[in-house]
């Protein structure tokens, strides 16, 4: 489906449900709050729905948000790649047919939904959703804010190598509604609390080598996070420490789920493509950032990537 395909059912339909993805990051919260926002002045009714509860350093984005009643009529996905990345709190969603639209930018899409518009030349969805957005109407500051962040937080603050001239380009538009950059930056890319720093020391102090120091591995285990008290989704950083190492081509990081259950992320140079390497594992994502799941022990979880990315190297 194209754009306008998709603005047309923003245009027709009154009553939307939008979905994010579990272990929510500032895209799929920035698209899918923005989109929320842009629906209700509208005179639309529309909610976000999370598999996962919004970690700290994005409630900001669901600022005055509150759950309204109504008659669901259209089911929107926003940076959701695959049904199953819906959790197991929105399984009636994974359905065949449950999800109307799919907004998303991931090349490892599965076409869940009954209508997708894909663009994995966009290094956020919220680009897609900005396209969208702004050919029906004024962009708010508080839609602005959803956006920027979605876009800034999916390309590393405009660092990564999926950052063109078209993410400055709607950066900049939506910096010209006002919205505090500095700060959601800040927000996104700097603070963090006593705990989260420590446990990051931790970790790296730990970084594995492999396959001539091209494969470096993080370890977040069950234990880590309770040692120092935090979540999961406070250690976003770690996945990118291991590519600052020079000579390292792919940066994993192993999270522990639950017992024998590891959730993998991967991130890769230009000599490597990580949703090939994930998909090999029943998962996916973007080239250059992609992941999947693993069970059994950590040892042969580390060694199966290792092994699998030896064959790509
Ligand atoms: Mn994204």
């Amino acid at each position: 489906m194209d754009i306008n395909g998709v603005r047309r059912i923003l245009n027709e339909k009154d009553n939307f449900t939008i979905l994010t993805h579990i272990s929510p990051d500032g895209d799929t919260l920035g698209c899918g709050f923005a989109l929320c926002r842009f629906l209700r002045s509208m005179g639309k009714k529309a909610n976000v729905i999370n598999g996962d509860k919004v970690p700290h350093r994005y409630e900001f984005l669901c600022e005055g948000y509150y759950p309204q009643e109504f008659e669901e009529e259209c089911v929107v996905a926003v940076d959701i790649a695959d049904a199953k990345l819906m959790g197991d709190a929105l399984k009636r969603y994974q359905e065949p047919g449950a999800v109307d639209l799919c907004i998303d930018h991931h090349i490892s899409n599965t076409g869940y939904a009954k209508e997708t518009l894909l663009d994995p030349t966009a290094g956020a969805a919220a680009m897609i959703m900005y396209e969208i957005l702004s050919g029906m109407g004024e962009i708010t500051k508080e839609v602005a804010a959803c956006l920027y962040t979605g876009i800034s937080t999916d390309t590393g603050c405009f660092r990564f190598e999926n950052t063109d001239s078209r993410a400055h380009m709607y950066a900049a538009n939506l910096i010209e509604t006002g919205i505090d950059f500095y700060t959601i930056n800040r927000k996104m890319f700097e603070l963090k609390s006593r705990n989260v720093a420590a446990a990051e020391r931790a970790i790296v102090s730990q970084m594995k080598f492999y396959l001539n120091d091209k494969v470096a591995v993080n370890v977040i285990s069950l234990d880590t996070l309770k040692k120092y008290g935090v979540e999961l989704a406070e250690l976003e950083g770690i996945p990118s420490v291991a590519l600052t190492i020079e000579g390292v081509a792919a940066g994993v990081t192993v999270k522990e789920k639950a017992k024998g259950t590891y959730k993998i992320s991967v991130r890769t140079t230009d000599e490597l493509n990580a949703s090939r390497i994930c998909s090999d594992f029943g998962g996916g994502g973007h080239i250059r950032a992609a992941g999947c799941e693993i069970k059994g022990e950590l040892c042969d979880v580390i060694d199966k990537v290792v092994a699998k990315i030896s064959e790509y190297i």
